[in-house]
């Protein structure tokens, strides 16, 4: 399985830095839900789903974390601690987010609104939904 991650491009001056993401040019989609998480409590893990159609892009823009990323046949976890790199967040991909540092905000650009359909929670049901797909 391969991690992709973006590396954006930071527009630093004397004054600090900008980063600036539009869609279909920094970003593979078209943007229509900004969402990000911040004040998470040490030790939990968030995610634990699929889902069905949703792509997303991840950043960490403070802080950091860490990410699960298991596609049913392997499981590969990604580092997320700059604010100008994005981890690509395929469909059919079951996410984890863990270790979150106390000053993290993690910030995620997502191709549709919000679809509580889209969600595969059961960790069963998306090893058969993902076997279902490839046939
Ligand atoms: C994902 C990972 C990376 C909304 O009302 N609108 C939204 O757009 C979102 C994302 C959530 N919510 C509500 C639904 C729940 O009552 O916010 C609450 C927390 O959502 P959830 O438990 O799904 O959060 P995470 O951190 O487990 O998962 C989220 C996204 O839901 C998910 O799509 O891929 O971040």
């Amino acid at each position: 399985m391969q991690v992709v991650k973006y590396m954006f491009q930071p527009h630093g001056d004397e004054r600090g830095q900008l980063v600036a993401l539009e869609e279909l040019k920094d970003i593979p989609f078209r943007i229509k839900r900004v969402y990000y998480m911040y004040d998470t409590v040490s030790n939990v893990v968030r995610g634990q789903h699929a889902h069905k159609t949703l792509e997303q892009i991840l950043i960490c823009i403070h802080g950091s974390c860490k990410i699960k990323l298991d596609n049913g046949k392997e499981k590969k976890e990604v580092l997320l601690e700059r604010p100008y790199e994005g981890l690509y967040v395929a469909n059919n991909m079951w996410r984890e987010m863990y270790d979150f540092s106390s000053d993290a905000v993690l910030m995620v650009l997502a191709s549709e609104i919000y679809d509580e359909e889209d969600y595969i929670r059961d960790y069963d049901e998306f090893i058969r939904f993902v076997k279902s797909v490839e046939r």
